[in-house]
């Protein structure tokens, strides 16, 4: 007979979830009682008794023996069954779908994304819900309040379920399915794209480099783009996922994904080349000598995706959040279909999904997604990417070109400031919002404030608010300079300035994103006093 055990604890401070779930120091997570007050705090709030949840994680440093501890947590507090991929493992994207698939009452996905793995770098949880999406503010919230009040949390004495072995085992009561993490969500892709067109592309000689970042696509790629498109053998590299992602950032950006770019960028360079993060929700798409801005991959993608079978109907409509570029706004004009301006982080999506209003989205983080789950999903920016060059026939460069020449470019780039004191990034980001009402009227750097704000948005669809979502500078000749800080670090604040400039062509449309914002990237300088504020005078990454 397994038995439960009540063990006492008590509120352990900081478990608030930022942008996308808890993120902490994985030695953090690992202390006394931290993963198990989140844990029980979150089965308080969204109830276990009786339900079926997905779990699964990117395979980082702790997955497997945090996902022990989260079903033993889930049998004590009577949950009916869990829907585990094998090994722990899953993206975030096939997790998200197979809590949809399986009509589940959610999921916990242990992951910190984009963040390093190992003993020394990060971990992170997030409850996912019924639809698939990540859990919105007023749920998160809750949770948060639980863990500031807990004073005990219910645990299974059970050995190890075998997370190897797919198929159905038994934990006390409660079932485990464990289950392939791949099949379900290939299946779902060779739903939405068309297979027979991309596997000629591939024999045809197309040729391509997939860089899974030693995190968690790995899996997945090779069997898509290898086994079932026949990409030729090494078409995937860094595909097996290693716990701290072989010391990689996985975060698939021009800084932390350099080897991809040089490649691409080299006299061998394949047709086409892309990244993905730790959890495999983010996507880098880079053509041959030309890489994509998220921004415009969006864009892109939007005006495009009626070319594969899953979009032939065409979109509902387009969200991006609000810090991403305009240039699907353009898009969506010319559609005449719906534009929708969010916060950041994927959350503010689920609703618009939900709704019908919007069919794809994306943000300036390397993130687009599409109605088919409920999370931004790396593979298949990447198949639709593959999709829209099979049916074109043109390069990427060529396919951005005519782009920019019937939109206009929106010409962008994000500034990160990492690791500042935290004192010190408050208190710029305070002098700054109390500067906003001065601010119209200005000139800086030749350009006119035409206003300034502290970005609120109300949800469409349940009129719920969230405010202070990031400082915006709009300029008259649509410029635009947006400040936040980040809600995924761990490490002190993360400084994120993302600027904007609008060039409407036919001249001027093929210059160096920095060149073309130069005078943009001076006035965030000077309207915000980085340097005065917090020492820095240059970004650590540029995007
Ligand atoms: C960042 C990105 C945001 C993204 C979030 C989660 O958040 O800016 O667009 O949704 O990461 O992505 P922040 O608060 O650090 O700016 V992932 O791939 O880490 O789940
Ligand atoms: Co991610």
């Amino acid at each position: 007979m397994t038995q439960i055990t009540t063990v006492p604890t008590a509120p352990i401070t900081g478990q608030k979830p930022g942008t996308s779930g808890l993120r902490k120091k994985t030695p953090v997570f690992m202390g006394r009682h931290y993963l198990e007050n989140f844990i029980q705090a979150t089965f308080d709030v969204v109830g276990c008794a009786g339900k079926t949840f997905v779990l699964g994680g990117d395979g980082r440093y702790f997955n497997d023996r945090a996902a022990q501890v989260i079903l033993r947590m889930a049998a004590a507090n009577g949950a009916a069954r869990v829907i585990v991929g094998q090994g722990a493992i899953l993206s975030t994207p096939a997790a998200s779908h197979l809590i949809r698939l399986n009509g589940t009452d959610g999921g916990i996905i242990m992951s910190a994304s984009h963040n390093p793995g190992g003993p020394e770098e990060d971990f992170g949880v997030k409850f996912n819900m019924p639809n698939g999406g990540p859990a919105p503010e007023s749920v998160t919230e809750a949770i948060y309040q639980r863990t500031t009040v807990i004073t005990e949390y219910k645990v299974l004495e059970a050995q190890d379920v075998d997370l190897a072995r797919i198929g159905r085992h038994q934990l006390g009561a409660m079932v485990v399915d464990v289950v392939d993490p791949v099949a379900d969500y290939a299946t779902l892709m060779e739903s939405l794209f068309d297979f027979p067109a991309l596997r000629a592309m591939f024999a045809d000689g197309f040729r391509m480099r997939m860089d899974s970042m030693c995190a968690v696509t790995g899996p997945y790629a090779v069997e898509i783009l290898e086994k079932r498109l026949g990409a030729a053998k090494g078409t995937c590299v860094n595909a097996t996922p290693l716990p701290d992602f072989g010391g990689m950032h996985p975060d698939p950006n021009p800084t932390w994904a350099k080897a991809l770019m040089d490649e691409m960028f080299s006299d061998t360079a394949p047709d086409f080349g892309a990244a993905s993060d730790g959890d495999g929700d983010r996507n880098m798409v880079v053509g041959r000598g030309i890489y994509v801005s998220p921004s415009d991959s969006l864009a892109v993608l939007a005006a495009n995706a009626h070319l594969a079978p899953g979009y032939a109907k065409g979109l509902k409509g387009v969200a991006r959040s609000m810090p991403t570029s305009a240039a699907a706004d353009r898009v969506a004009d010319a559609l005449g279909i719906g534009k929708y301006e969010t916060p950041t982080g994927w959350k503010f999506f689920g609703n618009l999904l939900d709704a019908g209003r919007a069919t794809i989205c994306g943000e300036e983080s390397f993130g687009t997604g599409s109605d088919h789950v409920r999370e931004k999903d790396g593979l298949w920016a990447i198949l639709l990417w593959l999709n829209i060059l099979a049916v074109r026939k043109q390069s990427v460069a060529d396919i951005l070109a005519d782009h920019w020449a019937k939109f206009g470019r929106n010409y962008y780039s994000r500034h990160d400031f990492e690791a500042i004191e935290s004192a010190k990034a408050d208190a710029m980001m305070a002098a700054l919002r109390g500067s906003l009402a001065g601010l119209p009227g200005q000139v800086v750097e030749g350009m006119t404030i035409t206003a300034a704000d502290d970005f609120a948005y109300t949800d469409p669809v349940d009129a719920s608010v969230s405010m202070k979502q990031g400082v915006r500078v709009m300029f008259g000749d649509g410029s635009r300079i947006v400040y936040r800080l980040s809600g995924t670090g761990t490490e002190g604040a993360t400084l994120r300035v993302y600027l904007e400039r609008y060039a409407a062509g036919p001249d001027g449309l093929d210059l160096d994103a920095q060149e073309a914002l130069a005078p943009v990237i001076r006035a965030a300088h000077v309207l915000a006093g980085i340097a005065a504020h917090t020492g820095r005078t240059a970004p650590d990454v540029v995007t």
